[in-house]
């Protein structure tokens, strides 16, 4: 797949140190737009291949910044929108990265509104702001994230407590970011290489399309977590860390063990083994109860030697929709989705079921042995 099929926006501040973040470890090249309405932040970015800036609404801010208010950078966005657009091109697939505590992210909403116009899908991933940072910017972000949830084809609300666990609570203030942005470049950074540069089992920018396209308005919720581990057991090491991660848990619900489709990514060097594929996946569904349907997609690169890691995105919860409850809000329920027919679960992979023509299929242990193992466990490949 070409690069050019994907690409990654960031609006504000705090966005823009996580991609320069990202840009600097990258082990496969990334493709960005750096989007800001403060000059000196995109100052103090150094210029890297692929990854372009530029300051928008210097008419009204003078390259000054929002001071925080979303408003301005919605209006800021609407007053360069052209421009903007022109830097953003036609990719297949975005994936917007923005802090909502901060104003430029404002702009988000009418950002996600034009990108759906050009029939660019969009994947969102949403930073709401550390308990810390007080009930304004909560409140501001409640506001925000409910409208970009519905102008995005997909979006995770990521919440910073949740990234630095137990330790925001100690941490000053600028460590506690530094932290959770290192967290966020790292999951970002599997994310592109599994996307852009597929290895064996593809799921780049069209098959995320695929999966995106759906008839129900409004973007998926969905939660986000990523795991680097090496050693012996390294497939059963991160199948326990991802169990057991803070970013599943949303209102004290476990949205892993409820969800109802993964996007599971398994990146490796070219010491993977297919029984470690196996251990993950087999992890996951005898974890996840309620799973309808499991995508897998690998990347393999000489630099991973020794080391295992895993994406997970969990989608659809299927009894409550967590992700849009308030605080102290019982869950409202999930509306139904269908999605296009083509994308549909693992009728991809044909019904039959059987591989022969008048001959008794193979039932071991209720299972009809004649249909492929990926196909009886709902795993869908996508090469
Ligand atoms: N104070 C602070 N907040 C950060 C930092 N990085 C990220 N944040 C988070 O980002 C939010 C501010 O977003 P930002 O993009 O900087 O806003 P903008 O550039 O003013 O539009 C805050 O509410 C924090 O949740 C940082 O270095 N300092
Ligand atoms: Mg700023």
């Amino acid at each position: 797949m070409e690069t050019e099929d994907l690409l990654l926006i960031s609006l504000g501040g705090a966005a823009a140190s996580i991609v320069r973040r990202m840009a600097e470890r990258a082990t496969t090249p990334l493709r960005a737009l750096i989007l800001d309405t403060d000059d000196a932040t995109l100052q103090s970015i150094t210029p890297a291949v692929g990854v372009s800036t530029s300051v928008f609404g210097a008419k009204r801010l003078s390259g000054r910044g929002t001071g925080g208010s979303h408003s301005l950078g919605a209006g800021a966005f609407r007053d360069d929108a052209t421009q903007i657009l022109a830097q953003v091109g036609t990719p297949r697939l975005a994936i917007l990265l923005t802090c909502c505590g901060g104003g430029t992210a404002g702009a988000a909403t009418t950002l996600l509104e034009a990108l759906r116009t050009k029939g660019i899908a969009t994947l969102v991933f949403a930073v709401a702001p550390f308990s810390f940072e007080g009930d304004d910017r909560k409140r501001a972000a409640n506001v925000l994230l409910p409208i970009m949830e519905t102008r995005a084809d997909a979006l995770t609300r990521i919440s910073l407590d949740a990234l630095v666990g137990e330790e925001a609570a100690t941490l000053p203030a600028a460590e506690a970011f530094a932290h959770a942005a290192d967290r966020l470049a790292a999951g970002l950074g599997l994310l592109w290489t599994l996307v852009a540069h597929p290895g064996f089992i593809a799921f780049d920018a069209e098959h995320f399309r695929a999966f995106l396209t759906h008839d129900v308005e409004g973007g998926l919720p969905f939660c986000f977590a990523d795991v680097t581990v090496s050693g012996e057991n390294r497939a059963k090491t991160a199948l326990n860390a991802l169990r057991e991660d803070p970013r599943f848990r949303v209102n004290g619900v476990d949205r892993l063990a409820n969800a109802a489709q993964l996007i599971v990514g398994i990146l490796a060097g070219p010491d993977l083994r297919l029984c470690e594929i196996g251990t993950v996946m087999e992890g996951l569904r005898a974890h996840c109860q309620s799973l309808k349907e499991t995508l897998l997609g690998t990347a393999d690169e000489e630099a991973r030697e020794g080391s295992l890691s895993v994406v997970l995105f969990a989608f659809g919860h299927p009894l409550t929709n967590v992700s849009a409850a308030k605080d102290g809000e019982a869950p409202r329920p999930l509306p139904k989705r269908q999605r296009g027919a083509k994308a549909a679960g693992t009728k991809v992979l044909g019904t039959a079921k059987n591989r022969f023509t008048d001959v008794a299929p193979t039932i071991y242990g209720g299972q009809n042995l004649d249909e492929p193992t990926y196909q009886r466990r709902g795993i869908r490949l996508t090469r």
